[in-house]
């Protein structure tokens, strides 16, 4: 038994905003867990702070997935982005304690490793072909063996396109509000062969290449667009549909053998089901501090595996180092581990939260620390106060909202 005796949030932005979860117990232990929601930052911390942290005082902390049954499905509000990122920072900052309790990495206590390191892959993108070509070779000389490619369609009045940031001028005038990008679903679905098409007559054929779809095509152009992309033998084609179409992907299989990911946006393992025992998608890629958490994703982990998809977990810049870490914890221990998503943080965030995933050859590494193995330094955290940002938004030539 390890009494909760507090909950604390710290919102911090070292560059970029971070909601950090530290729990504490009466045994003189702590865990971090990270809570963070790119542009809805306050909603998950005022949910902790206000309404869950009142109910973990007083409960054993050793109770993980008794706390989590009783968060997820207890409260009668179930699922979604905010409740399911509030969770996950619990539900990591309790795995770190019970690491610690038992001075065991997080990956030992999940059932000890499957492999030496975790593939990892980043990210490339340009104006034009060649600037996305030139930056692939740049990951390449650093070791990556996958990477993901998306180039910007020039001459069409679009801009903003994903992949490729805005300009200076263009943040400026909309400061304090969300970027636009003004995005045509017929240019992006010429661009984006054309895009394979290149690369591949110039890259190595070892190198694995894929292409994040970001959720914006309709199941038809998602299908046409995977079926054009078949001769590149892509790694993957992220993300081709919105999360409300999981039976579309039975479209896109019918016309095509390029392997499909999705799961950004399922926030829990039952918006996972559907295209997991359907065999709709090959790679499931939730996010582990959106899907709440460690004790969330090892379960949709282990019912993936008897339907052949792999885990390829969500790793961008606006989840935080704590979650990087789970994230490789879990793919060390995951038999049906597929790759891993990865950034370099910048200095200032691994100053306040140190400890993060270790990137060598290709592969990610996470040490032998008990429990995560990462750390939050509050004073350095208390230099970066909150600052508030949005994602992009996204409309068509005739001023008409897309989904981002
Ligand atoms: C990815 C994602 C990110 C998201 C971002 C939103 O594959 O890394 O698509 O780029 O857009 O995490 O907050
Ligand atoms: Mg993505």
């Amino acid at each position: 038994m390890a009494k909760i005796t507090q909950v604390k949030v710290v919102v911090t932005c070292p560059g970029r905003n971070y909601v950090l979860v530290k729990i504490e117990t009466d045994d003189g232990l702590y865990g971090w867990g990270d809570a963070t929601l790119n542009g809805r930052e306050l909603a998950p911390a005022t949910l902790i702070e206000q309404h869950l942290a009142p109910l973990l005082v007083g409960m054993d902390a050793d109770r993980i997935e008794d706390i989590h049954q009783y968060l997820a499905r207890g409260s009668y509000w179930r699922g979604g982005p905010i409740q399911m990122t509030a969770l996950a920072g619990i539900d990591m900052a309790l795995w770190d304690i019970k690491g610690k309790r038992a001075g065991l990495p997080l990956y030992s206590l999940l059932g000890g490793k499957s492999r030496e390191g975790a593939l990892a892959y980043s990210h490339a993108s340009g104006r034009d072909h060649k600037e996305v070509e030139e930056n692939v070779r740049r990951l390449m000389e650093r070791g990556f063996k996958v990477i993901r490619v998306q180039v910007a369609f020039s001459g069409t009045g679009l801009r903003g396109t994903y992949g490729v940031g805005f300009s200076e001028r263009e943040e400026a005038e909309r400061k304090g509000l969300p970027m636009e990008e003004v995005w045509e679903p017929a240019p992006y679905l010429r661009s984006v062969p054309r895009l394979f098409e290149y690369l591949r007559g110039v890259l190595p054929d070892d190198l694995e290449l894929f292409h994040d779809v970001h959720e914006r095509l309709t199941p038809i152009e998602a299908a046409r667009l995977a079926k054009e992309l078949e001769p590149y033998h892509l790694f993957f084609l992220e993300d081709a549909l919105r999360p409300e179409h999981p039976e579309s992907f039975r479209l896109i299989r019918q016309h095509t053998t390029t392997p499909l990911a999705m799961g950004e946006l399922y926030f829990n393992l039952y918006d996972c089901l559907p295209v997991i025992t359907g065999q709709l998608i090959d790679y499931i890629r939730c996010d582990l501090g959106h899907c709440g958490g460690i004790s969330e994703a090892r379960k949709i982990a282990a019912i993936a595996e008897p339907f052949a998809v792999k885990t390829a977990w969500h790793g961008p810049g606006d989840i935080g180092p704590i979650v990087h870490a789970a994230n490789v914890h879990l793919d060390y221990f995951v038999p049906n581990f597929g790759v891993q998503e990865m950034v370099v943080f910048d200095e200032r965030v691994q100053e306040v939260i140190p400890g993060g995933p270790t990137f060598a050859d290709g592969y990610l590494h996470v040490s032998d620390a008990p429990g995560l193995g990462t750390d939050v330094d509050e004073a350095k955290a208390a230099h970066y106060p909150y600052q508030r940002t949005f994602l992009p938004t996204t409309r068509r030539l005739d001023g008409s909202v897309h989904d981002w």
